[in-house]
């Protein structure tokens, strides 16, 4: 990685009903993340966390959306709008903006900074679509809307902070589903994204896959943001999310999937965000999820074996 690493935390966890997703940032961070980054030659700047109301100081019902319910959504756009500028700050200086989560709501904010200026594919890694809106959603929590937002679907359009209009659903792609509910299926089916199940890993094998999906985010786009959730991978060997689902990719299966994200995205350069979400250090053991987060990270910006 030839461009300075920006660590910028977002200690999260509105949008989720698991408490402890808000200690990720600090996990991540404790496993080493800046220390291996400089290892490989990378220079890395800790930019701090955002700044994150405490669930207790809040209104949960506070700038509920035009119809359904979307938990503290007033906060979520205060959170995502300082995360989206903390985010432009940094591509604007010219460094890669890496954003330890927090619950995957803050990608709201990674991807309106990481694109504000510039088309932007998005590789969205997950168990889940994060496709519902407002009025589909079975929990209210806003971890599982955050690409719909993104894309501007359903309620989220009538908002002005949480679309953002340089990603296109043509450049969207989503890898490792195994998790749907019964009302994102169709909205998922209906729109341009390129949706990845495991089914399609298990018949074509990660490579394909990630290669396609890799295709899907540069086609036509200035530049590539990616959205790890840990809960991608199996639970044996990320037990720390607050959303675990069976059956998920292996240890090795991501490090082969990050490696061609170094490989295919870094000459030219055209990596521009990327995030790690999800990791509950509360429900984990012994750090395990934030210590495969941070080598997950550093396959991506190009560590090699040998
Ligand atoms: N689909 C469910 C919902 O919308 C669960 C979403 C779960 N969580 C995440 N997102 N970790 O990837 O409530
Ligand atoms: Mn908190
Ligand atoms: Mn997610
Ligand atoms: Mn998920």
């Amino acid at each position: 990685m030839d461009r300075n690493v920006r660590i910028i935390g977002a200690p999260m966890d509105l949008g989720a009903d698991r408490r402890g997703v808000d200690m990720g940032p600090s996990a991540i961070r404790y496993a080493g993340l800046a220390e291996e980054l400089e290892a490989m030659g990378t220079t890395c700047l800790d930019w701090g966390d955002v700044h994150v109301p405490r669930p207790e100081e809040t209104d949960p019902d506070a700038g509920a959306p035009v119809a359904g319910d979307a938990k503290f959504l007033a906060e979520t756009e205060t959170v995502c709008t300082r995360l989206s500028h903390e985010v432009a700050d940094a591509v604007d200086a010219g460094d890669l903006p890496l954003v330890l989560g927090g619950d995957h709501s803050i990608a709201i904010g990674t991807a309106s900074g990481v694109a504000r200026d510039e088309s932007t594919g998005v590789i969205w890694f997950d168990a889940h679509g994060d496709f519902n809106t407002p009025t589909t959603t079975p929990s209210g929590n806003v971890h599982g809307m955050s690409l719909a937002a993104i894309l501007g679907i359903g309620e989220f359009a009538e908002t002005d902070w949480a679309p953002s209009p340089n990603v296109s659903e043509e450049n969207v792609a989503l890898v490792g589903l195994r998790d749907i509910d019964e009302q994102e299926r169709p909205a998922i089916r209906d729109s341009e994204v390129s949706a990845y199940t495991m089914t399609d890993i298990d018949d074509r094998g990660v490579t394909e896959i990630v290669e396609e999906a890799i295709g899907v985010a540069t086609d036509g786009t200035d530049g590539v943001h990616v959205s790890l959730d840990l809960d991608w991978l199996d639970p044996t060997e990320a037990p720390g999310v607050g959303t675990p689902v069976r059956g998920g990719v292996s240890y090795r299966e991501a490090h082969a999937a990050m490696e061609l994200i170094a490989k295919h995205l870094s000459q030219p350069d055209r990596l521009r965000g990327f995030e790690l979400v999800e990791v509950n250090p509360i429900l984990d053991q012994h750090n395990q999820t934030a210590e495969l987060a941070v080598e997950l990270v550093a396959s991506a910006f190009g560590k090699i074996i040998l």
